[in-house]
């Protein structure tokens, strides 16, 4: 029997039509053999952080279900960004694709690789403001609820996408 294990995964792109990228990842995410989408966020327009000198993010976050380990979900998610044509630079980098690990089943985690929860997600509204939408009581490691943290970040540049 296989069991399932809850994820939370941020979505990131700012190059070759981000809001696209951002959408057709969500339909990869959903088409995998091993995850099951359970719920996704708007798509939000986002100011750069770490790196301003690049264009504006699309943000999303879903939560998923996996039959996979925390390093075959990362190993997957990696795949995927190389499909997408994600090309490793220099760090906070514009980017295609970038699919982060900011919870996997609640588990704790400091291999550098994957460091769970993530270690940065808490202090950023692009991750904070679209994981409140969909999981407001969603305990982000041992930093509170996404609601609560969201509301602290809501100065951050972080306005909801309208889509048509
Ligand atoms: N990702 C980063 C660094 N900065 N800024 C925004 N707005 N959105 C991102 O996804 C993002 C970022 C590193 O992964
Ligand atoms: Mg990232
Ligand atoms: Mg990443």
């Amino acid at each position: 029997m296989n069991t399932y294990r809850c994820a939370v995964i941020a979505l990131g792109s700012n190059l070759h039509q981000p809001a696209e990228q951002i959408r057709r990842a969500l339909a990869a995410l959903a088409a995998h053999p091993h995850i099951e989408l359970e719920k996704t966020s708007s798509l939000y327009l986002t100011a750069p952080v770490g790196y301003d000198n690049q264009p504006d993010f699309v943000n999303a976050v879903c939560s998923i279900r996996t039959t996979l380990d925390g390093a075959a979900l990362l190993a997957e998610l990696n795949r995927i960004e190389a499909e997408f044509g994600r090309e490793r630079s220099f760090r906070n980098a514009p980017r295609t694709l970038d699919l982060d690990i900011i919870d996997y089943n609640g588990e704790q985690s400091s291999d550098p690789h994957l460091t769970l929860p993530h270690p940065r997600a808490h202090e950023r509204g692009f991750v904070m403001i679209p994981l409140a939408e969909i999981l407001p009581d969603f305990e982000v490691g041992k930093h509170g609820k996404a609601a609560d943290l969201a509301a602290k970040l809501e100065d951050e540049a972080v306005r909801k996408w309208e889509v048509v």
